[in-house]
């Protein structure tokens, strides 16, 4: 028996592990609430779905040797089976022959620009053998590769702040830390609640969830907490929270109308505004209605929102008496026009003039994972530096099935136009596309442009399905690493635990063969082993910590230590700036927040105008073309796993109802479409449909449905591409389109749908949880 630490996107923990199988997972004690599903993990690595061996499907492989002898060429190969025959497995010596061969291919007929390596995912927490940064490190030694900006977590406000406020580190973590918020906040309004259960996780893994913790203190200093959300439970019982039932994506119209309010009943702080902000002079008029002739007033709001008048009124004239923090979660960005909302909070903060202060102003994304809220480290984490990559215009992140369908063709992206490559060949390590996508039978008809796929992966996941090439990568349990996120106070030296299961290797391993067959062993290794690696990373943070005059330990004491507490900090946000504006200038072009921003405003777009503005989204309950019987979909995070990642664990599976995905309906609702609970519905709109299992619950406003994301992904015929999806992933349903030509952010929150019973007799079961067919050769 031995143990031995490690990390995870769930937690850190203490493996036991017994003559190579993991025994038992055990969080540290000094984790004040440790996820329960750092347990399921532990089941992964042995479980059925592991990858075992290099496996291709059957006519890919065919027509692939074919060519290879000469006999063939690329156009033949029939593309349009991904995700319908079975594989083949081949040893690895053939296996990487294959892959670095298309490689070279691609490369020398279309150019680099034709291999997209984007790779969107978070893979695991080991920041050395983080696969999607291999996978850049590696293509980028071999000339480049089309890439994605931005990311699915926050896209639309990464875009947006850099020119109304700051880098998009304002999204993603910068943020008045806990003890700050606990001691001084007296009205916390929060847009999108604060949903314990996503504070679970953190990328790059946490050795402690002290959120729940921080919030009840908040709450016995005194703090009232009003959560705006769709669902009653994305605020947790013991706050008390106020509940405003928001109807979904009109959060921005709800901002307004409390800021017409403060303006309205002078409860506006023109000091602030004026001193450090510009384009108050555009934003007040706008509020008022001056150029449209509509004053954005409560009544204009309330019509919009379905949130009372007199409610607004009175919150507006609460915020204005007290200390508040107005909180905003990243979903309510990850919509159509997902820009407005966090532009409008700040101009609403801004408003309040107490930005700056202990415990007030603004917050972005309090909640939506384990460390936000906690102090950051200065220091930049360790992270495996990717080199530059010759190619240089990456897509937006979430215009990946617009990237394959229409090559060649032009696009607008922040200020810019550009046109999408045409792309040959596709590879994917640590992301789950068949996950993450929205409009995924879109995305369908896109995936079979490509003449290659590459994927490597631990599990037969949907997106290792839809492959040519699958190459078996370990699990991080099987291999060595180091743990970290700024937010979290400890980087954890992660030991290797098991052997590799198989034929599995490290993405890092199966990358250095390939970089020994396309001649970049070189530089793709710098000459280094993991073990170097690891070390010569660990060192390069020791000493960027010491330039803050933070002593970390030398590396072998590290390593033996199992890892290091980094001493922690406090901050009120952005307290330099509202001191001295001057002296401590926002990266902004004015140095200011931008209630007007010129830039935007010279981009013309109708889509993002030059203030902060209420523009209806394409999908929303009050649509004037809505289909009668509409709800709205929340697909938001799971609650029970990470992604798709832990679908095929026990506590995701056991809340599966009647073997499907568990969707939540208002009883009301239900009963009005002969809805019960527990009963199979198919959940349908214009771009597909899926089965899921019914729960029904007070929790879920009227007109609102939600499904989380992260079903593994199941069509009940795999040769259709339009096929009804049986397991239950709202991304057959999601719409496809930029948040606006400003971010082109993922917009999958902006969704209606239509909900209808089925006879569960003769539904076909869901097989995508067990192995797929794979032969032997
Ligand atoms: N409708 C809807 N869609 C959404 C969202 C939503 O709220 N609603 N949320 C979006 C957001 S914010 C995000 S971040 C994305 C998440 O999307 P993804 O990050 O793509 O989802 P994951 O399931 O975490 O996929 C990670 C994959 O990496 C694999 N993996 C783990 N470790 C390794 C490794 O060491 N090597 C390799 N090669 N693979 C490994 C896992 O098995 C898993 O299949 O989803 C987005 N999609
Ligand atoms: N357990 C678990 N935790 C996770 C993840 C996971 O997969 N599982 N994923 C992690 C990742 S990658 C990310 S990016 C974060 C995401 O963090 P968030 O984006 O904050 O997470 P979501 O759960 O999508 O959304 C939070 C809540 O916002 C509400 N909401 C949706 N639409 C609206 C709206 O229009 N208005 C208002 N007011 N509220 C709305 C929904 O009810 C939802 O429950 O979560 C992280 N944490
Ligand atoms: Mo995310």
């Amino acid at each position: 028996m031995s143990t031995v630490p490690h990390s995870s996107h769930w937690g850190s923990f203490t493996a036991v592990v017994d003559d190579d199988t993991l025994v038992e997972v055990v969080p540290p004690d000094t984790d004040a609430r440790p996820s329960r599903l750092i347990h399921d993990f532990a089941d992964s690595v042995d479980s059925d779905l592991r990858v075992r061996r290099p496996a291709v499907r059957r006519s890919w492989l065919t027509a692939v040797r074919a060519e290879r002898q000469g006999e063939a060429a690329p156009g033949t190969r029939r593309t349009d089976l991904r995700g319908a025959e079975p594989f083949v497995e081949i040893d690895w010596d053939e296996a990487l022959d294959l892959v670095a061969g298309e490689l070279e291919r691609v490369r020398s007929d279309h150019g680099n620009a034709a291999i997209f390596g984007g790779s969107y995912g978070w893979a695991s927490a080991g920041r050395f053998h983080h696969a999607r940064t291999q996978l850049h490190r590696f293509l980028n030694a071999f000339g480049g590769h089309t890439s994605q900006v931005g990311n699915y977590s926050f896209g639309a406000a990464a875009m947006i702040l850099p020119h109304v406020l700051g880098p998009a580190q304002f999204a993603n973590g910068r943020l008045s830390s806990w003890d700050v918020v606990s001691e001084h906040t007296r009205l916390w309004v929060m847009f999108g609640g604060i949903a314990l259960k996503n504070t679970q996780l953190e990328s790059g893994g946490l050795s402690d969830h002290p959120i729940p913790d921080r919030l009840r203190a908040t709450r016995d200093n005194g703090c009232r907490f009003v959560s705006v959300s769709p669902l009653r439970d994305d605020a947790p019982d013991f706050l008390d929270p106020q509940w405003l039932p928001v109807r979904p994506n009109t959060d921005t119209a709800l901002m307004l109308g409390l800021a017409h309010t403060l303006l309205a009943e002078n409860l506006h702080d023109e000091e602030f505004l004026t001193t450090r902000c510009v384009g108050w002079e555009r934003f007040g008029p706008y509020l008022l209605g001056d150029d449209d002739g509509i004053a954005k007033d409560a009544d204009w709001a309330a019509e919009i929102t379905r949130i009372r008048a007199e409610t607004i009124r009175d919150l507006a004239r609460e915020m204005a008496g007290t200390t508040t923090m107005i909180s905003v979660t990243w979903s309510l960005q990850r919509a159509d026009h997902g820009e407005q909302p966090y532009w409008a909070a700040l101009a609403l903060a801004a408003m309040l003039g107490q930005i700056g202060l202990p415990g007030a102003g603004f917050g972005f994304g309090y909640g939506a994972a384990g460390t936000m809220g906690n102090w950051q480290y200065p220091f930049p984490a360790p992270r495996l530096p990717v080199g530059e990559n010759p190619v240089t215009a990456p897509i937006p992140a979430a215009r990946i099935a617009d990237m394959l369908l229409h090559p060649g063709e032009d696009y607008e992206f922040n200020g810019e136009r550009r046109t999408y490559p045409d792309t040959r060949l596709v590879y994917w390590a640590g992301g789950n596309p068949f996950h993450h996508h929205q409009d995924l039978n879109r995305l369908r008809r896109g995936w079979q442009r490509p003449e290659t796929i590459v994927v490597h992966e631990p599990f037969w996941t949907a997106t290792a399905r839809q492959a040519d090439i699958v190459l078996p990568a370990t699990t991080t349990l099987e291999r060595n690493d180091l743990g970290a996120a700024s937010g979290d106070k400890r980087i954890v030296a992660m030991h290797r635990a098991l052997n590799p299961r198989h034929a599995a290797r490290a993405d890092w391993d199966i990358f250095s063969a390939l970089a020994a067959r396309v001649g970049t062993h070189e530089s793709f290794t710098a000459g280094r082993t993991e073990m170097e690696w690891i070390e010569h990373l660990y060192t390069r943070t020791r000493q960027a910590a010491a330039d803050y005059d933070i002593a970390l330990p030398d590396f072998a004491t590290f390593w033996a230590d199992g890892g290091v507490d980094v001493p922690q900090g406090s901050t009120v946000l952005l307290a330099d700036f509202r001191a001295d504006p001057a002296g401590h200038p926002l990266s902004t072009p004015s140095g200011r927040i931008e209630l007007f921003s010129e830039t935007i405003d010279a981009f013309g777009y109708d889509d993002c105008p030059g203030h902060p503005a209420w523009l209806p989204p394409t999908e929303w309950l009050g649509a004037p073309d809505a289909p009668a019987g509409s709800l709205h979909l929340v697909s938001n995070q799971p609650g029970q796993r990470l992604h798709s990642q832990l679908d095929t664990g026990g506590t995701s599976q056991a809340a599966k109802i009647a073997g499907r995905e568990p969707c939540r309906l208002n009883p009301a609702d239900a009963a009005a479409r002969g809805i019960a609970d527990g009963d199979v519905v198919r959940i349908v709109n214009s771009r597909g449909a899926c089965l899921a299992g019914v729960e029904l619950s007070d929790d879920i406003s009227p007109g609102v449905i939600q499904l989380s994301a992260g079903a593994w992904y199941e069509a009940a015929d795999p040769t259709d591409p339009a096929s009804l999806e049986i397991h239950g992933n709202p991304n057959v349903l999601t719409a496809d389109h930029g948040t606006s030509r400003l971010a082109q952010g993922p917009a999958a929150l902006s969704t209606l749908v239509r909900v209808e019973p089925v006879d569960a007799a003769g539904l076909p079961a869901v097989t995508v949880t067990s192995r797929p067919p794979v032969f032997a050769e």
